[in-house]
């Protein structure tokens, strides 16, 4: 069973982190997808469904859990601490609006892995003080697949992301060309809704993003 550290360790160094919406995904279900992520070697799966009832998203998300347990992934649910508790996630990822990391651990009573949205050095400095395990960042370009979404990151605050002690995980608009110009701009975790779930053949596609971070890597 994989720890707080491994999943840490995975998500600092795996490049694909794949996001789950069931509106973004072509007909096909989040079972489906998250099947045909795991099978196509994706390690990260954050499971995101805004739309569904409560006993939907357990029933869901506790069987992706648990095919990620099996398959030595990392399973992180979006916002919700009591959908998290329920399937024992072993990762959480929290918005600015939705719990504090210090209640997350504290209603947890658990270890339990802390990703935390940010935008701007201020809410980075933050995540960081307050203990977070990772952050997000984003958007980094722009993006349909978030209805309240922020204006675009700053050039200082994409700088400061980058002296960060914790792994930064860069999401918003990402796709074949941006990740590109992300991993030049020095960042080398991607989060990824409609370019992996909304693709057509999602095998492909990530053999299509895993192609190009082997270019990315072979040019340093
Ligand atoms: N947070 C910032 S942008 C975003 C979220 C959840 C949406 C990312 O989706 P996509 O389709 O990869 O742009
Ligand atoms: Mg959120």
């Amino acid at each position: 069973m994989m720890k707080h550290d491994d999943h840490v360790h995975q998500i600092r160094t795996e490049p694909i982190y794949a996001i789950l919406g069931e509106t973004f995904s072509r007909g096909r279900t989040n079972r489906q997808v998250a099947k045909a992520l795991l099978g196509a070697g994706v390690r990260i799966i954050q499971y995101r469904e805004k739309e569904k009832s409560w006993q939907e998203k357990y029933e869901e998300a506790r069987d992706i859990c648990q095919w990620c347990n099996e398959y030595g992934a990392t399973f992180i649910m979006n916002d919700s601490i009591d959908l998290a508790i329920a399937c024992e996630a072993p990762v959480i990822h929290v918005g600015q609006d939705d719990a504090p990391v210090a209640w997350v651990r504290r209603l947890a009573q658990r270890d339990i892995v802390v990703g935390v949205s940010t935008h701007t050095i201020a809410e980075m400095k933050k995540a960081v003080c307050d203990g977070a395990d990772y952050v997000g960042l984003g958007p980094m370009y722009q993006t349909t697949s978030k209805m309240d979404v922020h204006d675009i990151v700053a050039d200082v605050d994409r700088a400061y992301a980058l002296t960060l002690p914790i792994p930064v995980v860069t999401i918003g608009g990402i796709d074949l060309i941006h990740i590109r110009q992300l991993y030049t701009e020095g960042f080398r975790s991607f989060a990824m809704i409609s370019a992996l779930v909304g693709a057509t053949d999602i095998v492909e596609q990530i053999g299509a993003f895993r192609q190009v971070l082997q270019e990315k890597i072979d040019e340093c």
